[in-house]
């Protein structure tokens, strides 16, 4: 079998971490793991397959010999490294939204337009989505394709695990505090977390919406290949360590029944339905942490519109929302193209 010299480029990070978990997991065909973070790693060592591997920090002669970088390291170290990566014949899936919208950069979910993945020729460089954006567009697909979605309204309870290991430390001190009867510290969001609500994620611009939000909105067009999609979103901090909910509303051109939908979404690539209110049964964050699939449920017509559904949406923010989905970019990568 061909094996891959592969980078994770932060490495050390609740995503980067998930690479290596999700590499291992699927047997990735690597010859050689290169583990890549900044000076305040060095000296780490991470476990693969049994074996310790030293974290080395990133530099502009990383790359030589690597075949697939995976980064997720935020969005400078990618605009400055990716390019070089690639320039070193290293084809790039990156994590972060540095490149998300350059018009011949592919933005790829594999269940979604796997076909996107050849435009990696242009730049060396294949973005992977914003984890809320991922969950949605996996369950509107099918519904897309079978009768034409016309417009989306989304809300999401997103988990503090998106927002690196910080954030995860950030939620247990400040849980651990109040139920002490301490003063919460408050350092990497603008509010408490814990107990509460942020209805803000990322950076306020000028038309009121943030930037998580207008992921959301232009992310899909880009995936689904179809600008006309109207997509409005509200984007929502919960105190929920890991695994990303959603509520989406969807307007549909032709009538689909809540029956149709859920045996659509039965057979649909990465979904599973989990949808029996007579049990109490509904995706729950708690469930789907850990797991691979998109789970839906909720699912019933809008009866407030001629052509509309409603369901809750919920994944793992950091595997199929970022870890997973580049993983399965890089398998089809290596099968089709390299
Ligand atoms: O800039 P963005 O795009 O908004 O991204 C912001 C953050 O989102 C996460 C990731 O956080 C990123 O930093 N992220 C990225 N893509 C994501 C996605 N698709 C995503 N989250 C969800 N979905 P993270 O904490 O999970 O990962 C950070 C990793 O990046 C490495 N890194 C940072 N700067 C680097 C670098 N690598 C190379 N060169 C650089 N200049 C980082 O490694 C980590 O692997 P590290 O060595 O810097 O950190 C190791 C440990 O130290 C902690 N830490 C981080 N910053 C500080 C710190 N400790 C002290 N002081 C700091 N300033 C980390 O928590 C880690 O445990
Ligand atoms: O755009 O803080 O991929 O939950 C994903 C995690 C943006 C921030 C991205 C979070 C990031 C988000």
């Amino acid at each position: 079998m061909r094996t891959f010299n592969v980078a994770v480029v932060g490495a050390t990070g609740a995503v980067g971490n998930e690479i290596i978990r999700i590499l291992e997991e699927r047997n990735f065909p690597v010859s050689q793991l290169k583990l890549l973070a900044s000076e305040r790693s060095l000296g780490k060592s991470l476990e693969y397959k049994g074996k310790s591997i030293p974290v080395e920090v990133l530099n502009e002669d990383s790359f030589e010999g690597v075949q697939i970088g995976l980064f997720s390291a935020g969005g400078s170290i990618s605009e400055k490294f990716a390019p070089i990566a690639a320039r070193a014949g290293c084809v790039v899936v990156d994590n972060t939204s540095a490149f998300r919208m350059v018009h011949d950069i592919p933005l790829v979910v594999p269940e979604v337009n796997p076909e996107a993945i050849g435009q990696y020729k242009n730049k060396g460089i294949i973005a992977n989505p914003n984890c809320s954006t991922i969950q949605m567009v996996v369950a509107l697909k099918p519904i897309h394709d079978a009768v034409r979605i016309k417009r989306v309204v989304v809300s999401t309870y997103q988990a503090v695990s998106g927002t690196g290991k910080k954030a995860i430390d950030e939620l247990e001190a400040q849980t651990r505090a109040l139920l002490a009867c301490q003063e919460p510290v408050v350092k990497v969001y603008p509010h408490q977390i814990a107990f509460n609500c942020l209805p803000q994620i990322d950076v306020f611009i000028d038309n009121g919406y943030t930037k998580e939000e207008m992921k959301m909105i232009n992310e899909t067009k880009k995936i689904m290949s179809d600008p006309s999609i109207a997509v409005t979103a509200t984007t929502v901090r919960v105190p929920v360590f890991y695994a990303h909910s959603e509520s989406v509303n969807i307007e549909t051109e032709k009538k689909i029944t809540s029956a149709e939908v859920r045996d659509l979404l039965s057979k649909a690539p990465g979904v599973k339905v989990v949808d029996d209110p007579s049990q109490k049964l509904y995706p729950l964050a708690i469930h789907a942490a850990g797991k691979d699939d998109t789970y839906v449920g909720r699912i019933r017509e809008d009866e407030s519109i001629a052509n509309g559904i409603n369901m809750w949406v919920v994944s793992d923010n950091l595997r199929k929302g970022a870890a997973l989905n580049a993983v399965q970019i890089a398998e089809i990568l290596i099968r089709d193209y390299l």
